[in-house]
């Protein structure tokens, strides 16, 4: 592992390589100790090199075995290999072929980065930087080159051979050795290789392109599992159709090929032609995944199809970039979801995560910006971020430029951008000049990092007939930016009359107004609007239209007159949050709600389950109030966790508990005996359903704990058992422990299920519940190589258990970083990840803020630990 000491990577720095690399010629032997790789790689030098100037070539824990340019051997003078890197002195200036040898040991490749073996199968994972952990090479993005790979592998242990693009040779090698060639025709960076190398059954399909096009589809897992792959298949094809409709882009090459693996660090690899899947975002049975676990394969197949554009096509030129690809291809498959099933219920799933992840990060020590402009472990930078904000400040693009003036600018991408690698700047100006717009301080949004406060506040004028909103923007420093400039906010809205209907007006003048958005583009700006015959009620922020906390002077009946009648779903139903919150703000900090104010959310919540008009998906969403880790991020500091818990509990048996009769009502009269099917309506149907159930339990209802055991008993499905238990698990009811024993038992032997037991025992907000997680450590049996396990049982405990991981007397960090030492010597990206846990720690009250500090700083000072988890701690104490 590489323990060198912090360096840190600037984006001012960046200058293009002396060399290129122009093909690459990998040839591995395969064998069940070792493998061995033997590289050609055809380099030249670019104009404008000197004689003379060496060629760096990077590595990781590489052992060099033979060297050779144009077939000739070099003597030792000539070149220096060492573990991380390999510099030839003095390279021909021309054209060369270089030829390296190393051997790896997959076997006891933990990290999972590079070439690794996952339950037998050997697998390759390179993005960001595992190709150099496979052989020498320039493994940066902007180094794009075809690949010709070679392999060859005992025919026993590994009958399917794969790797990108297409098959072109394949035979016997002698001695139970078979071989394949396989070429890849587009030149691509390093962290699109893949190989695969195992034992797998595969189910196959094709697709037909709109231009014709013939394409084998196929994807490969372990035997046996060939029915789960299914869903997955559905899945693809539907992506595939959905680009060429949606974006014009047909897939390219004539094989895709996707494999599901066990062992994987993240969700899935968009490799070129050969995507590589964790195998939960993979397998789908009714009996096993939920509904949840159904759209995230739907999801993630899409994301990583549309990669093979937004990310292969056109790619990255350096990691400083990444929100190019990731941004860009999150707000694709968001379109696609919300294209396939329906939109508000999605726009209101991401933005909970959004809040729920990328908020948390950007308002703590760990804040950046969608792009960075230096790192020390680029690792660290696969975050919420720069995925799921990269995707917002896409999707404000898309708002405003409009539909048709947002597909022009991607038309542009593609016609000028396609076989580049390239930045955010070059994306940016194809939809300036596409639309003939500037968009330099809408660029802003990528390099100011932390989350912008939006403060409105309205006043009506009835002599004038004049409605003024003043608008202000202010975004708080962050670790390294202390000043912050204004942002280009759009701001979709409307107006609401006391009929309930939207109201017109005659002029507005103080800001940029198109049609229902303002475009507040000032640190402040005064909105009026004439000829506005009544108070309205302004619905703000429709659709979230920017990633911003907003703030507004509206009162609980506006709210709650939102709630109602507002036209945009997205906005009635925070609507109903926003109620919830203010409650539980104002109970946390000491003054208790009256009972009318509740009374009256109440009867909204009532009114929003009996409405006849909106669907089940969005009344299970709209039915709950903000979750505790939202609570606490609103109070901001000197958080206690208990004191929100208990408020939160109480807050929901006031607003529920009322309701019990018709809760239970509308449960029973919610069908569970229907056959299981993955649609939208399904999935919402089980959703409230569940909802409702969670909510009788929450609110204690009389009978609601023997209710849950009896739908976990009969559940015909894992969505509605799963839902039961986690209900009876998290409220700790008598029936709990004997529901957590009885799924282990029946589901045990399922790796994915019991990642779902794991996580259920570990998000127990009880104080025996670190006992329980320590046993499960602590059984032999528990493989401490496996990132799904590991973050099922720790990475829950860490960022879902507030009460317990933050217990006052520092029991749940102490734990979490002892496993995070631990851990960290088997798999430091996961490591990393759990420990990222600990960003809340600044806003915690002052004992428990003191208790996480000195945890930090004891395995601070405890050294050896890895360059990830040592970035991570080292901002996180800053
Ligand atoms: N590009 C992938 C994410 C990914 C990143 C790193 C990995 O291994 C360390 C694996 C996958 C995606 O966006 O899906
Ligand atoms: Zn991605």
């Amino acid at each position: 592992m590489r323990t060198d000491a912090e360096h840190t990577i600037y984006l001012k720095d960046y200058a293009p390589s002396p060399y290129r690399i122009v093909s690459v010629d990998l040839d591995f032997r395969i064998l069940a100790e070792n493998t061995t790789v033997t590289t050609q790689l055809t380099i030249e030098p670019r104009d404008d090199t000197a004689p003379g100037t060496p060629l760096v070539l990077d590595g990781d824990e590489l052992s060099l075995t033979s060297i050779a340019i144009d077939g000739a051997p070099l003597v030792l003078s000539a070149y220096l290999a060492e573990p991380n890197s390999l510099t030839v002195f003095e390279p021909p200036l021309r054209r060369f072929v270089l030829e390296t040898e190393v051997v790896l040991q997959p076997e006891n490749n933990t990290p999972l980065m590079g070439l690794y073996r996952s339950s037998g199968t050997w697998c390759t994972q390179c993005e960001p930087e595992g190709f150099r952990r496979i052989t020498y090479y320039m493994d940066r993005p902007d180094i794009l080159a075809t690949f010709n790979v070679r392999m060859t592998a005992p025919r026993d242990l590994a009958p399917v051979l794969l790797a990108n693009g297409n098959l072109v040779d394949r035979g016997d090698a002698g001695d139970g050795m078979h071989f394949a060639v396989w070429q890849d025709p587009f030149p691509k960076p390093s962290y699109l290789f893949a190989l695969v190398a195992g034992d797998l059954g595969a189910i196959t399909d094709t697709f037909t392109t709109a231009s014709g096009r013939k394409v084998d589809l196929a994807i490969y897992c372990t035997h046996g599992k060939e029915d789960q792959c299914y869903w997955a298949m559905d899945s693809l094809k539907r992506s595939m159709a959905w680009d060429e409709k949606r974006f014009g882009l047909e897939y390219d090459l004539d094989i895709f090929n996707i494999v599901a693996v066990s062992d994987f660090n993240f969700g899935a690899m968009e490799n070129k032609g050969l995507n590589i899947f964790n195998d939960k975002l993979v397998f789908a049975h009714p009996d096993t995944a939920t509904d949840g676990d159904y759209e995230g394969i739907e999801r993630v197949i899409a994301h990583e199809y549309f990669h093979n554009w937004t990310g292969n096509r056109i790619t990255c030129r350096d990691w400083f970039q990444l929100c190019l690809k990731e941004g860009l291809t999150v707000y694709r498959d968001q379109e696609f979801t919300s294209d396939e099933r329906s939109r508000a219920v999605k726009r209101i799933g991401d933005v909970v995560g959004l809040r729920g992840a990328q908020f948390a990060e950007d308002g703590g020590p760990l804040a950046h910006p969608a792009r960075p402009d230096e790192y020390r472990e680029i690792n660290n930078f696969y975050t919420a971020t720069v995925y799921e904000k990269g995707a917002e400040i896409v999707r404000m693009l898309a708002t405003l430029l409009g539909e048709a003036g947002f597909r022009k600018g991607m038309d542009l991408y593609f016609e000028r951008h396609d076989g580049e690698a390239t930045t955010i700047e070059a994306f940016l100006n194809v939809f300036g000049e596409a639309n003939g717009t500037n968009l330099d301080q809408f660029k802003t949004w990528y390099l100011q990092a932390g989350t912008p406060r939006l403060t409105v506040e309205d006043n009506y004028d009835a002599a004038n007939q004049t409605y003024t909103l003043k608008l202000k923007q202010e975004t708080l420093p962050t670790p390294g930016q202390p000043t912050k400039a204004a942002l280009v906010v759009p701001i979709k809205f409307g107006l609401i009359g006391p009929n309930g209907s939207p109201m017109e007006w005659s002029g507005v003048s103080g800001a940029e107004v198109r049609d229902e958005m303002i475009v507040l583009n000032t640190d402040a700006a005064e909105v009026t609007f004439t000829g506005v015959a009544n108070r309205p009620v302004p619905s703000l922020l429709r659709e979230f239209s920017a990633p911003v906390n907003m703030t507004t002077n509206l009162t609980q009946d506006d709210q709650l007159f939102l709630a109602r009648h507002d036209n945009d779903p997205f906005n009635r139903w925070q609507a109903l949050q926003d109620v919830g919150m203010a409650l539980a703000l104002s109970a946390t900090k000491g003054t208790p709600w009256s009972d009318n104010a509740v009374a009256a959310l109440s009867e909204a919540m009532a009114d929003t389950l009996a409405s006849d008009t909106l669907d089940d998906a969005f009344k299970a969403l709209s039915l709950t109030i903000p979750a505790e880790y939202q609570i606490a991020q609103n109070l901001g500091s000197d958080v206690d966790p208990v004191r929100v818990h208990e408020v939160r509990s109480e807050l929901l048996k006031a607003i529920f508990a009322p309701l019990a009769i018709q809760l239970l009502q509308a449960y029973r009269g919610l069908a569970s005996d229907q056959p299981y099917a993955p649609d939208a309506k399904s999935n919402g149907h089980r959703a409230l359903r569940n909802r409702l159930l969670g909510l009788l339990v929450a609110s204690d209802a009389p009978g609601a704990a023997n209710l849950a055991a009896e739908q976990y008993e009969t559940a015909r499905n894992m969505t509605d058992r799963l839902a039961a238990l986690g209900a009876s698990a998290y409220a700790w009811t008598e029936k709990a422990p004997v529901l957590l024993a009885d799924f282990k038992i029946r589901f045990g032997g399922d790796p994915l299920v019991l990642d779902k037991w794991l996580a259920v025992t570990a998000a127990v907000p009880e104080d025996g519940v670190i006992e329980r997680i320590r046993t499960i450590l602590a059984d032999p049996t528990f493989p401490k190589t496996n990132p799904n396990r590991l973050r099922s049982l720790m990475g829950v405990f860490a960022m879902s258990n507030p009460t317990q991981f933050t217990r006052a007397d520092g029991a749940g960090f102490r734990f979490v970083a002892e496993f995070v030492a631990e851990i960290d010597k088997i798999n430091p990206q996961v490591a990393a990840r759990v420990l990222t846990g600990f960003r809340i720690w600044p806003m915690l009250e002052p004992k428990r803020r003191e208790a996480a500090k000195s945890v930090l700083t004891t395995l601070q000072s405890g050294g050896s630990l890895s360059r990830n988890t040592a970035d991570i701690l080292t901002r996180m104490l800053a």
